[in-house]
């Protein structure tokens, strides 16, 4: 069905006589679409009264002479050559830009600041030019992926309309949790999902490494952890893991995308891989057997045996000499067979390893239960428990970083009869992910506390690529928006009718997604 609420001149412009239907672009349907389909929804957006940028023979992609600038003029250039098929130069800055220019400035520093700043950006696409300016690389990123969910392509021609955006993200902390220890994502699968991030905007990458079916990255002070426990998954799977190589090629993928990789080390819980890998770290000195199963809250470390502590500074003192960005994530959720005495000893000493190390420190939920440092990113997620430690925390100078599980967890079942996906915390369908504001969800907690938001994808039933992302997609985008547009300029009926235009670009990258029944799709299956 074709969106009801379609201005008439989007219609005229979008409507075909049938001689123009080659049976070659059969899939993509000839309704009539808007190209105004913006997801996150940007701040400000004027259509100009003008034709729109044709991208042409002598476009180019012109940037001024920096590394980090004429990377992403690479990117550009990539995305949009791809989309044309012809390749596109990326030319320095100086002379005046030949007509169809795509041009990529890097302007100073927001003078007031406040948080993503430095991710502003602003686009302005008139008939012979297209200009991006920001203070950030991420912030030149966001306008061209602006560009990218703007663009139509008919017969190889690549359009633009005239527009003029200013947009800036209400959160600095936009993030996506993958669970790669429960079931294995490598490198290829993975820039895949850093590219749909990037499309939404999305900034922090936060990867779920280790868990008790296996550790997915080589710490070389604890090369068995590896070489022992990298093998398994759930359901006797295949596993895998990163080497500090690897590890490196991601973080650099990511960050050329405006992405930062925050490494998740899941203690004193979750950690059978490690126990099976150092039998030192259990009570009996013998190492247990590796894990296939499902269960969680079994696995515990013991913060008086001798190798413990050891452990933990080897561990996150290698692992922070990897992580690029700020934060590191230590874990601490879902520990049910240790005093509460123990476990705030074991937090504060996880986190002081991590601060001497150089890194600050992000916890789940559970960690609230302890005396925290000012400044940690505490992430909450269990919407079933009752959030008071929660909320005192964050009174106390927590950062809280929001991903409810009724809301962000994106393994959860659209509906009842999905086939992949849990259910502890209900169903979740689009409209779910879209309607829930982060600074109230939680009774009590100052808003101004409220660091982020951050879908979390945990991969017990997602064996696949196409698993995964038939999870994410459309709710990735409705939780992105969530993320980025602050409440009033949000809304389902209106989010509705531009996420159903986003078929057509996952069909193009051959992603597989879910037809959510919430949304007028524009495509057909
Ligand atoms: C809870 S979220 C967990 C994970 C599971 C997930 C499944 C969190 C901190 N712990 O161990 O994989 O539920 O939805």
């Amino acid at each position: 069905m074709a969106p009801a609420n379609q201005p008439a001149r989007r219609a005229v412009r979008g409507t075909v006589t049938p001689s123009r239907i080659a049976p070659r672009v059969s899939r993509v349907t000839r309704r009539p679409v808007s190209p105004i389909a913006l997801i996150p929804r940007p701040q400000h957006l004027d259509e100009l009264d003008e034709p729109p940028f044709v991208l042409g023979e002598t476009s180019t992609v012109v940037v001024e002479p920096r590394p980090e600038l004429i990377q992403t003029g690479v990117l550009t250039a990539d995305l949009f050559g791809r989309l044309s098929g012809r390749a596109i130069e990326v030319r320095y800055a100086g002379a005046e830009p030949a007509p169809g220019a795509i041009v990529l400035t890097r302007t100073g520093p927001v003078a007031d600041g406040g948080p993503g700043a430095d991710e502003t950006y602003q686009v302005v696409v008139r008939a012979g030019r297209v200009e991006v300016r920001s203070p950030s690389v991420a912030g030149l990123v966001h306008g061209v992926v602006t560009l990218r969910q703007l663009a139509t392509v008919e017969e190889g021609s690549v359009r633009i309309p005239a527009v003029r955006i200013q947009d800036a993200p209400r959160f600095a902390w936009r993030g996506l949790s993958i669970d790669v220890a429960r079931h294995f994502f490598g490198v290829e699968d993975l820039k895949g999902v850093i590219g749909l991030m990037a499309h939404y905007k999305l900034n922090v990458l936060h990867l779920h490494l280790t868990d008790d079916q296996g550790w997915r990255l080589h710490v070389p002070s604890r090369p068995k952890l590896t070489e022992l426990s990298s093998d398994s998954a759930v359901g006797g799977d295949r596993g895998g893991f990163y080497t500090p190589g690897d590890f490196a090629a991601l973080t650099e993928y990511a960050a050329a995308r405006g992405i930062r990789v925050v490494p998740e080390i899941d203690v004193p819980g979750h950690v059978n891989a490690a126990l099976h890998a150092y039998g030192e770290l259990t009570p009996s000195g013998e190492p247990t057997d590796a894990y296939d199963g499902i269960e969680v809250g079994f696995s515990r470390l013991h913060a008086d045996l001798p190798a413990t502590q050891p452990f933990l500074e080897a561990v996150f003192t290698d692992v922070a000499a990897m992580t690029a960005g700020e934060h590191v994530h230590i874990g601490g959720d879902e520990v049910l067979t240790m005093e509460p005495e123990e476990y705030a000893r074991f937090v504060a000493l996880a986190s002081q390893v991590v601060r001497a190390a150089g890194k600050k420190v992000v916890g789940w939920q559970e960690i609230a239960q302890t005396p925290l440092e000012p400044g940690t990113v505490v992430q909450y997620w269990d919407t079933r428990v009752d959030p008071e430690p929660f909320v005192r925390a964050a009174r106390e100078g927590a950062l809280l970083l929001m991903s409810p599980g009724s809301k962000s967890y994106l393994d959860m079942k659209y509906d009842p009869t999905f086939p992949l996906g849990l259910e502890w915390a209900g169903h979740i369908e689009v409209r779910d992910s879209y309607d829930w504001e982060p600074t109230t969800l939680v009774e009590g907690v100052p808003a101004e506390s409220v660091v982020g938001v951050e879908a979390a994808v945990w991969t017990e039933t997602l064996r696949t690529v196409d698993d995964l992302t038939t999870m994410l997609l459309p709710r990735l985008a409705a939780v992105a928006e969530v993320a980025w547009t602050p409440p009033q300029a949000r809304d389902w009926a209106d989010f509705r009718t531009r996420v159903a235009q986003h078929g057509r670009f996952w069909d193009h990258l051959g992603v597989a997604w879910h037809r959510s029944p919430q949304v007028d799709w524009t495509t057909r299956p």
